[in-house]
């Protein structure tokens, strides 16, 4: 990671074109950690790395994706932008305490074995809000997630201590794959009531 991620300030008028912008963006809605949260779910990178190997993600680019709308066109934020300005959420606390592997993207990933309503709440307004626009949504039906080791060869998991993350808010995002690895930004920021 090589982009400052988390506090990227609302920038108005994102959809004007300039030279130095890219006409699409990979583009998706996520809840992305305080720096606290950031640490510990690091550290649990790292101790799966050491039962599983394969690519610890950067702390920086830690995040658990609510919608992922793919290759979209940068005219597009702002209307994005009003679909989540309609979501009306709860803050909330999410436990992840469930390690896990899927052997057909060789992801090693921290997710939660129980999420509280306001997370299905958080999820459901802001996926309905967006289809509701027209936009065609990934809602992967799978445990939700943090991504903390790529190309990994996985096995039994590990015991992990669990991750209490206080969720405050959501994001848009954006990434790029480059030679180096994903770069992400963060757009712009939600706060839940
Ligand atoms: P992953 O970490 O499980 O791969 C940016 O790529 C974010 O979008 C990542 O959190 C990634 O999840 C997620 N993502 C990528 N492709 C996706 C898809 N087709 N459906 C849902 N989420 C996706």
């Amino acid at each position: 990671m090589t982009e400052p991620g988390p506090a990227a300030a609302a920038k108005p008028g994102l959809n004007q074109p300039r030279p130095d912008k890219p006409d699409t963006l990979r583009l998706f809605f996520a809840l992305w950690p305080d720096d606290t949260t950031r640490d510990a779910l690091n550290r649990t990178g790292k101790w799966l790395h050491q039962h599983w190997g394969g690519r610890r993600m950067h702390a920086d680019t830690l995040h658990l994706t609510l919608a992922f709308l793919g290759s979209t066109p940068a005219g597009q934020l702002d209307d994005l932008a009003a679909c989540a300005d309609t979501v009306r959420a709860d803050a909330f606390e999410l436990a992840l305490d469930r390690p896990g592997y899927w052997r057909h993207n060789r992801i090693g990933w921290l997710g939660a074995s129980r999420t509280p309503p306001q997370y299905a709440e958080l999820a459901s307004a802001l996926n309905a809000a967006l289809q509701a626009a027209g936009y065609s949504i990934d809602a992967r039906p799978q445990v939700p997630h943090v991504t903390l080791l790529r190309n990994t060869a996985g096995g039994e998991p590990p015991a992990c201590v669990p991750v209490c993350w206080s969720v405050g808010d959501f994001v848009l995002a954006a990434s790029r794959t480059e030679a180096e690895g994903a770069r992400y930004e963060v757009i712009r920021r939600w706060r839940l009531t």
